[in-house]
């Protein structure tokens, strides 16, 4: 084990792949592994890309990873893809529009495939981004298919999370999860080559601005005045200067990825974002309650995973018993609980 954490820790692509390949079917051992490697990651930025399938998220990577590497940034990539749990990254592959770095040596791409698990996904993807950080990634892309409970999951395992939304794909606001708010820190809206661009910004800004009086996460809420439908969401400011202070307002950014238009600001509003978490008091706090959440669900997916095996046919059991109205699901569950604490 030593050994290739060495290896991995010297850069080594070989012993990289392996180790990830590891991280994903959850083969004995690799936890002893993550915990070696562990004290050689926290150097890595970790950047989350969500958002409808089809909305330019792999198109928008492929960009980003371009201007990383122009700047001499090692680069990884994790592929998640929970929609071909049996294909593993054959059919991905084909989708991911970044062929242009495949030959690049500085830019390791890995695919993630679901695993069945429940929290398998997101926790194999954050695994495998602490790998590549491991390796001396200095940025690592997490492209994610969708907007659904799964890809939120995997967003918290990221510093910074970008939400890509198209106009005219059904993906307007109405249709976007609450859930989605509270996960992105920068929205591109791509394919502003198209019809309904203007209408996609609007919808988004008065999402935030919404948002942000409902979750009465931001300060300023209250200073934005009664009607949402009048407020606009500030410009963003201090991109390239020092972090500013208090919550973080959501940037949206215009692009047209296929022609690069648009991608060296939206990659400016995510150094921005990326400053604000480590020069900022919110951000610092930020950091410490996403930790939070992924401690939290890794302890309800071991728990749950014990408890399953520990319990098996009991679970059954009640199940039938309940169905037979023998017993009320309330006391069912609670006797399940005290069989496996007392175990
Ligand atoms: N007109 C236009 N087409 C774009 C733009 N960006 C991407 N596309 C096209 O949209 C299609 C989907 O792009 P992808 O980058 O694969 O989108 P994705 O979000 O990664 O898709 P999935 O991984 O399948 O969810 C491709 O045919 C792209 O060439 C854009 O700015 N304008
Ligand atoms: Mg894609």
């Amino acid at each position: 084990v030593l050994e290739l954490t060495r290896r991995i820790l010297d850069g080594e692509v070989r012993a990289t792949a392996r180790v990830c390949r590891m991280v994903d079917d959850r083969v004995e051992g690799h936890r002893e592994i993550l915990k070696e490697l562990y004290p050689g990651t926290g150097s890595a930025w970790v950047l989350g890309i969500t958002g409808n399938p089809g909305a330019g998220k792999s198109t928008l990577t492929d960009r980003l990873i371009q201007r990383f590497r122009l700047g001499g940034t090692r680069v990884g990539v994790v592929a998640v893809d929970p929609t071909s749990p049996f294909t593993g990254g054959a059919i991905l592959g084909d989708r991911i529009r970044m062929q242009q770095h495949f030959e690049d040596p500085e830019v390791f791409i890995r695919s993630v495939a679901t695993r069945g698990a429940l929290g398998g996904l997101s926790r194999s993807a954050a695994d495998i981004a602490r790998v590549l950080d491991a390796w001396g990634a200095g940025v690592v892309i997490v492209e994610t298919v969708g907007v659904g409970q799964d890809e939120l999951e995997v967003t918290r395992a990221a510093h910074t999370t970008l939400v890509v939304m198209a106009p005219g794909m059904g993906d307007d606001v109405q249709a976007i999860k609450a859930g989605i708010l509270e996960c992105a820190d920068v929205f591109a809206v791509n394919k502003a080559d198209r019809e309904g661009v203007q209408a996609t910004v609007r919808d988004l800004e008065l999402m935030i601005a919404l948002g942000s009086n409902l979750l009465g996460g931001a300060s300023t809420a209250g200073k934005r005045g009664h009607s949402a439908a009048a407020v606009r969401v500030p410009k963003p400011t201090g991109a390239q200067g020092e972090p500013v202070e208090g919550p973080w307002t959501p940037p949206i950014v215009e692009c047209i990825a296929t022609r690069d238009h648009g991608t060296g600001e939206l990659r400016e509003r995510l150094e921005a974002h990326r400053a604000w978490l480590g020069g900022t008091d919110a951000g610092r706090a930020r950091r410490i309650e996403r930790q939070k959440e992924q401690m939290v669900a890794s302890l309800r997916d071991t728990l749950v995973q014990e408890a399953a095996a520990e319990l098996g046919q009991a679970i059954d059991e009640a199940a039938r018993r309940v169905e037979a109205r023998e017993i009320d699901p309330y006391s069912a569950a609670d006797e399940l609980i005290a069989q496996f604490r007392a175990r």
